[in-house]
């Protein structure tokens, strides 16, 4: 099982999306492990974005994700980091393909509705940066053996 980090960004809760991107997730099977409501401090986004500090829209960037709230989520899964990436789309709202959340909620490239950790590594990260001890819940569904076949005792 994976866990990754998802963050519905200030653009997605200013536009009154939440609802809408969270079901994305639930809907797929994906299992909710954390969730917050929050302002990103500056030196946490900096952190986060930290691999981009080089690029040219790294200031506006950060600038964007810690202008207004967003809703930070754990979601776990086997293979949950790229099923997120997949449900996503590609980077850029213009470009990114109907049916993905970036496909169908948007068009800016820089406002692009949400983020999703990219690998294991960065999940690891980044979960470390939003959620703090404890804030992470463990917990059984009861429907697991209907959203896994769970007959040969690992879900499939
Ligand atoms: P990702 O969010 O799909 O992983 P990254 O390349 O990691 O894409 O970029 C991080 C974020 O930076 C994007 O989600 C988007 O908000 C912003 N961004 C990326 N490239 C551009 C750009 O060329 N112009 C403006 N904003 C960008
Ligand atoms: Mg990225």
């Amino acid at each position: 099982m994976e866990t990754t980090l998802i963050i519905v960004k200030p653009d997605a809760v200013q536009r009154g999306l939440v609802g809408r991107i969270v079901c994305r997730f639930e809907e797929k099977g994906l299992q909710l492990v954390g969730m917050k409501f929050m302002q990103i401090p500056m030196a946490t986004a900096e952190r986060h974005y930290a691999p981009h500090k080089e690029k040219p829209f790294y200031p506006g960037l950060v600038s964007f994700m810690t202008a207004s709230p967003v809703v930070v989520m754990a979601l776990r899964g086997v293979g949950a980091i790229g099923i997120c990436r997949n449900l996503m789309g590609a980077t850029f709202g213009s470009k990114a393909a109907a049916g993905t959340i970036r496909g169908d909620f948007g068009v800016s490239n820089a406002f692009n509705l949400i983020h999703g950790s990219d690998s294991p590594e960065a999940a690891a990260k980044e979960l470390g940066l939003f959620f703090r001890q404890g804030e992470i819940v463990d917990w059984t569904r009861m429907g697991e053996g209907w959203i896994y076949d769970l007959s040969s005792g690992t879900p499939e």
